[in-house]
């Protein structure tokens, strides 16, 4: 299996995080996409290659133009306000509040975004941009006719929306490369959210379209983060009705409980009759993460990917979160080692 990696994602690299009441060190860090890519090539998984460069229009097939031209610009407009320390947002719309656009940037930062977990450092537009031109390599793999790549993407994903950025995630980089996919030919794709949490961004970029499946495995957000979205009864609307299917899980999921939730995932999505799937992989379901509360072992993750394979489709894997740094590179890779020992 090829991946698709290039070291600009550690231009990105967010020194702290509102956690808990506290500024604390970054979760999200540099060091995680290097110990997945060193795992990568200890193991012998494939080829290791450097992203194309796409450019920004197929960023802009989900992210709205006036959002990336936002974040192209934020960092030099925060320190001409602030100075060269990290931009945080500090404030949000609330209900009864009005969605105008401000010209100041502390205003800007709440307007585009939902969390205060999220730094914007100096090199994080560049990380962004090439870690969505990562995932379109790995879709033009795909296109050509790959049964597997794998999109080796920091910073994640999933969290971002059309035009909102939270939760480490500035571009959706799976939803990007569905797009992608669309765009080349694929007359349906799935995308499937195995990260600890709900893929929000994923699923209302596509909630009300019926060309693409989102389908998630993740911690109750009436427990855990992102909170406001990942319900059961989310379905999709319009013609994505059907096309939105969310599996949440209380804390302390263990694998079988959690492969159950797979197995339906994966009928789902075989029902749907997709040319391609796409796979936003996060591995912060193990029971050794620290943010997170699911059960999963090393071993599992192998079975993981093994299931995965049984769904006989082209599978683009796009990283996404996993913060037990020891064990990320073994478990992320275990996911890809265990799709192609079938595959
Ligand atoms: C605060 C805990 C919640 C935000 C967690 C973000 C998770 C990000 C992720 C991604 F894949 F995007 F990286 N902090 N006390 O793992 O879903
Ligand atoms: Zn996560």
């Amino acid at each position: 299996m090829i991946t698709i990696y290039s070291d600009a994602h550690a231009l990105h690299d967010g020194k702290a995080e509102l956690h808990d009441g506290k500024l604390v060190s970054s979760f999200e860090m540099p060091r995680r996409a290097e110990l997945v890519l060193a795992r990568v090539k200890e193991v012998g998984l494939g080829p290791v290659s450097p992203p194309k460069i796409f450019g920004l229009d197929p960023v802009r097939r989900v992210h709205a133009p006036d959002y990336v031209a936002f974040l192209e610009t934020a960092w030099d407009e925060w320190v001409a306000e602030h100075g060269e320390h990290d931009a945080l947002p500090f404030t949000w719309i609330g209900p009864g509040m009005r969605r105008v656009v401000p010209d100041h940037i502390d205003g800007k930062l709440g307007y585009y975004s939902f969390d205060a977990g999220t730094p914007i450092t100096a090199g994080t537009f560049r990380a962004i941009r090439s870690a969505a031109d990562v995932a379109l390599t790995g879709a033009e793999l795909i296109v050509r006719g790959e049964r597997a790549a794998f999109a080796l993407t920091r910073p994640p994903g999933h969290h971002a929306h059309r035009a909102c950025y939270g939760g480490y995630c500035f571009f959706n980089n799976a939803a990007v490369a569905a797009q992608a996919l669309r765009d080349a030919g694929a007359d349906r794709v799935a995308v499937l959210d195995i990260d600890y949490h709900h893929g929000n961004g994923t699923q209302d970029i596509f909630y009300s379209r019926g060309d693409v499946l989102f389908v998630s495995l993740h911690a109750d957000p009436v427990q855990e983060y992102p909170y406001y979205l990942g319900f059961s009864d989310e379905t999709g609307e319009g013609a994505g009705e059907g096309a939105n299917a969310n599996y949440p899980l209380p804390f302390g999921t263990g694998f079988h409980t959690w492969r159950a939730a797979l197995d339906d995932a994966l009928a789902r999505i075989a029902a749907f009759r997709v040319d391609a799937l796409v796979v936003s992989l996060g591995v912060d379901t193990y029971k050794g993460d620290p943010i997170s509360r699911f059960r999963l072992d090393t071993a599992d993750y192998p079975l993981i990917g093994a299931a995965l394979a049984g769904a006989g489709l082209p599978t683009l894997f796009v990283m996404e979160g996993g913060y037990a740094v020891e064990a990320i590179g073994v478990n992320a890779v275990g996911v890809l080692q265990g799709f192609a020992d079938v595959a």
